[in-house]
């Protein structure tokens, strides 16, 4: 878990490369928002990899939000995945609330990485449904009728209705897996909320090799 976005872009690269050189088998997959597509550690993440054709999957869930900023405030051009092209690797936009689409999509970014050609952009759009945060008052920046538009687009509930009408489960297997679901949540709150913190000496650990 990182707080500052797109940090873990370059990592994700380096990871790659590393990979690249000990001739692995290997594919890294790194996730960020489209707000965080308009940062340094992006384009130079994305620009490395493109030019030593690194075996990365760069999937951007594109909410339309940073924050409170709009798409329109944030992109010159009219896709995310439109940017793929000058770093020199194809650009992708699926719906994201389809996760057959996102599915197949990082499956053939995958296959192309382990070819040996290179990255992949994949753009996934998607829908925020809620405020950024608690502190955040969404109201104070979209309309009544785009919030209202939503309730729509929640890929969970699009989902839940697929299978349940192709026939692949039951409303009830789905309650099912949902209350599991929130039970192992629920515990990892609770065992997160009673952890110790970490001590002090850690905040080397993994940033250099060996004993320091
Ligand atoms: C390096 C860095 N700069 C600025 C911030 C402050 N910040 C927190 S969330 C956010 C917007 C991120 O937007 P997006 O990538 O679209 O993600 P979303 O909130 O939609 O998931 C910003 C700028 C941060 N956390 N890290
Ligand atoms: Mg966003």
């Amino acid at each position: 878990g990182s707080s500052p976005v797109t940090t873990q872009v370059p990592h994700a690269v380096g990871v790659a490369l590393a990979a690249k050189l000990k001739k692995e088998e290997l594919v890294t997959f790194v996730s960020f928002g489209e707000g965080s597509s308009n940062q340094g550690d992006f384009h130079e993440g994305a620009n490395f990899a493109g030019v030593h054709k690194l075996p990365v999957i760069l999937f951007c869930e594109n909410n339309k939000y940073a924050i409170s900023v709009p798409l329109s405030k944030q992109l010159a051009c009219e896709r995310v995945s439109d940017r793929a092209k000058g770093y020199g690797m194809p650009g992708v936009t699926v719906d994201g609330t389809d996760p057959i689409a996102v599915y197949v999509a990082v499956k053939e970014a995958r296959e192309r990485a382990l070819r040996g050609e290179g990255p992949t952009l994949i753009e996934a759009e998607v829908e925020r449904l809620v405020p950024h945060s608690s502190d955040d008052d969404d109201k104070a920046y979209r309309s009544a009728e785009e919030l209202a538009e939503l309730k729509h687009r929640d890929g969970n509930q699009l989902f839940r209705a697929r299978l349940i009408e192709d026939g692949i489960a039951t409303a009830e297997e789905l309650a099912s897996i949902e209350s599991a679901v929130d039970a192992e949540v629920n515990e990892a709150t609770t065992y997160a909320d009673k952890a110790p913190y970490a001590s002090p000496e850690s905040t080397l650990d993994h940033v250099y090799e060996g004993e320091m």
